[in-house]
């Protein structure tokens, strides 16, 4: 492993319970190695951005509170510039205020990247996760 720096995270509280509690459930050795494994996870769910030539399918899954800033409105919009990768999606009413949506898409590493891109941007979003093959 390269070289350990220390840098400063600005977590809600809630958050850095539940990071906590989890470290002490699966007796992990510190909070900076949980950070640390998450990071990587992240980075490595996000491997195929560096890609710049190929076809990719799978799916992007998103949670967010349609209460913000019109996020529906613009995650309805956003779709629509993407007809060519998008094959389906579904949309779950999880509470009053959280939508799941799960983004079935088909199509170039370039064009799954804009798409990514975004949703990326709109407030309102609380996770974003990819599951992406290269086929
Ligand atoms: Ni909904």
């Amino acid at each position: 492993m390269s070289k350990i720096v220390k840098t400063g995270v600005s977590l809600p509280a809630s958050l850095l319970s539940e990071l906590d509690s989890i470290v002490n459930e699966l007796n992990l050795p510190s909070r900076s190695y949980a950070l640390r494994r998450a990071v990587m996870d992240y980075i490595s769910e996000r491997e195929w951005i560096k890609g710049k030539k190929g076809v990719l399918a799978g799916a992007i899954s998103i949670l967010y509170d349609h209460t913000i800033h019109e996020i529906s409105d613009k995650l309805i919009e956003i779709q629509h510039k993407f007809l060519d990768i998008i094959k389906s999606t579904v949309h779950v009413h999880v509470n009053e205020s959280r939508c799941l949506e799960v983004i079935l898409v088909h199509g170039t590493t370039e064009r799954i990247k804009e798409l990514a891109k975004s949703i990326e941007s709109q407030k309102g979003l609380i996770f974003i996760k990819y599951t992406l093959a290269k086929v």
